[in-house]
């Protein structure tokens, strides 16, 4: 029997599932650096973690997972409810009762010589209304280290759990790693969470997807708030003033890079700074003054390594060089550093790939996974911005949606209003990416860049976000459409996209500020910019056009599949409804 937690209702709880996998030993994390330190040890002897070169990065260490386990897996992961209409026709959906006789028979006696390791969690910043409060029992070294960069843990969240009864319980076991029976599991009734047979992040790392997302946005229907897929930035004007922006991009398309951007300079000599308080997720609450505020639950970055370089993502790089483990990525056997595609134009030359291997066929084999990742403490970013950690959140004047386009979607629209800023976000298209299993490439709707991570009817979230828009009135940001994915015919990149993303969030900052009011025209299929700033940029002439153009027989063939998209939902909210009408309306008469 477990002692060590005094709330009753998660000791009893903890109790039950000690008894259920049949542990040799438990550990509660109390979030010491000792405690820190001696399970690192433990994980570098058992060869569960490589050390890195000390010297050039102070407690970075390499981590190999099994290769059939290096990414999300969307078809093993569910919403188990009593009826199939809760969890709706976009999540794998099980039968609550069944699932859990299922996963009972996979965890019995999974921990069977092994430690349970206890990691109370928080989700938010200490003392505050938004947080929320999270226990994680794992049989995995990895997934403890990565919860302690990822998330506050320890001992202060107990006290701050004190006797409630509120909190999500989280299982997790190793298991025999067979990708076959990997379940990730999500009672949202319960506030529960089972994950088996993967150590991968956003399956495991529980605080993240599951809770922050899944669990969270269920909750936040029924408490009127927003659990979302987005990064928080804050821009300083020449002002002084500060304006905070949030933005939902698919995975592997751009957050951490728009989060931790730095303008060029010549904004810079202007006295712009853009700082950061989050790069994955957000969870959004209307304050007493009846603005929406935001904060990022997480304390750690998960950010993709690939493409990371000093001049794509300093500050992401910066973040990189302490404490920080990195999953999937190349060791560099001349200075025992990591390289990943992209960090550098040349790859070492003595190089072990990231399945272990000496790399020696560099034409053909990849040094790194292209969803190789690094797990950072929030606190290396050099941009990190001072209120990140605050109790009450940031009020967000601007919601931006964008996805991996190669055409149809301009660089930058600002939506009519708040129903058809929701239209756009939920009708959001996008190419999959690395970050999940199966094809990469191929165009998807991945509504607000929430499609996997919705944990109930997907047509009761649209019509969540109609509420909030409601609830809000005038105080409600404005909501834009970025895409700097837009590709030229023969597949490159005609956006130099990365710092220069400033330029489109300088127009959206300055519709936020009533600034840019001549500096907009009405299109068919939003508000555009007229103009924005290309000066020391080599943008020749077709290609703005390009980035600015609407086409109608595109946008015609756009809404259709926009049309079968709702039409494979159980309703479609008369808020987007409407919007779907007045699209079709004003794309016919153009
Ligand atoms: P998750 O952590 O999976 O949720 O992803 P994310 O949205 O934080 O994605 P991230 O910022 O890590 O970007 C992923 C990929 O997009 C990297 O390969 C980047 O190099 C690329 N990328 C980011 N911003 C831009 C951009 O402005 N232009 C182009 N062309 N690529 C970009
Ligand atoms: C994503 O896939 O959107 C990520 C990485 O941010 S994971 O934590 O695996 O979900
Ligand atoms: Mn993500």
């Amino acid at each position: 029997m477990n002692k060590q937690i005094r709330n009753k209702f998660a000791g009893e709880w903890i109790n039950r599932m000690i008894e259920l996998t049949n542990p040799a030993k438990v550990v509660l994390i109390d979030g010491s650096e000792e405690q820190k330190k001696k399970i690192t040890a433990e994980a570098v002897e058992a060869g569960e973690l490589i050390t890195l070169n000390q010297n050039l990065m102070p407690g970075c260490y390499l981590r190999r997972s099994n290769p059939n386990d290096v990414a999300r897996v969307e078809e093993r992961t569910f919403i188990c409810t009593d009826e199939q209409k809760e969890a709706g026709p976009t999540n794998n959906w099980a039968y609550a009762p069944e699932m859990y006789d299922k996963m009972h028979i996979l965890f019995k006696d999974s921990m069977k010589g092994k430690t349970m390791y206890i990691i109370p969690y928080l989700m938010g910043p200490y003392d505050s209304e938004f947080s929320k409060v999270g226990f994680e029992l794992t049989d995995s070294r990895y997934v403890v280290l990565s919860m302690l960069i990822m998330a506050r843990c320890g001992q202060r969240v107990l006290d701050e759990l004190g006797s409630s009864n509120e909190f999500v319980k989280g299982l997790h076991s190793v298991g025999t790693m067979n990708a076959e029976e990997r379940y990730i599991c999500h009672f949202p009734k319960d506030r529960t969470i089972y994950s088996f047979n993967s150590e991968y992040g956003g399956n495991v790392l529980q605080g993240k997807k599951c809770f922050s997302l899944r669990i969270a946005s269920s909750v936040a229907r029924q408490e009127k708030w927003l659990a979302e897929h987005m990064l928080i930035l804050a821009i300083k004007k020449p002002s002084g003033e500060k304006v905070y922006v949030a933005a939902a991009f698919p995975s592997a398309c751009g957050k951490t890079n728009l989060a931790m951007l730095i303008p060029p300079q010549k904004y810079i000599d202007e006295g712009y700074e853009v700082t950061t308080l989050g790069d994955d997720i957000a969870w959004l609450r209307i304050g007493n003054d009846g603005r929406l505020y935001a904060i990022n639950p997480e304390y750690g970055f998960f950010g993709v390594a690939p493409g990371t370089n000093a001049k794509s993502n300093f500050n992401a790089l910066e973040s990189t060089r302490k404490n920080t483990i990195f999953t999937n990525v190349a060791l560099n056997k001349d200075d025992n550093t990591v390289w990943w595609e992209g960090l550098t134009k040349i790859p070492p030359q003595n190089a072990i790939d990231w399945k272990g291997k000496e790399w020696t066929d560099k034409e053909n084999v990849k040094g790194a996974h292209p969803n190789s990742r690094f797990t950072a403490p929030i606190e290396n970013c050099p941009s990190l911005d001072e209120d990140y950690n605050s109790p009450k959140g940031v009020p967000i004047s601007a919601i931006i949606f964008g996805g991996r386009r190669a055409k149809v979607m301009p660089l930058v629209m600002q939506s009519f209003n708040w129903n058809h800023g929701v239209f756009l976000g939920s009708s959001m298209g996008s190419e999959t990416t690395a970050a999940t299993t199966g094809k990469v490439g191929v165009t998807r709707r991945d509504p607000m860049a929430m499609l996997p991570f919705i944990g109930y009817n997907i047509s009761d979230y649209f019509n969540h976000w109609l509420t909030m828009g409601a609830l809000l009135g005038e105080k409600a940001p404005l909501i834009f459409n970025v895409n700097w994915f837009r590709t030229d015919d023969e597949g490159n990149f005609i956006w130099p996209g990365f710092g220069e993303n400033f330029r489109v969030l300088k127009w959206i900052i300055g519709r936020c500020d009533c600034s840019e009011n001549e500096n907009v025209k009405k299109t068919e299929i939003g508000l555009l910019p007229k103009e924005i700033d290309f000066d020391g940029i080599d943008v020749p002439d077709d290609v703005r056009e390009e980035l600015f153009n609407v086409d109608k027989e595109i946008w015609l063939s756009e809404f259709n599949e926009i049309r079968e998209f709702y039409d494979k939902l159980d309703y479609i909210p008369l808020g987007l409804k409407n919007e779907l009408e007045f699209l079709k309306l004003r794309l016919e008469n153009m």
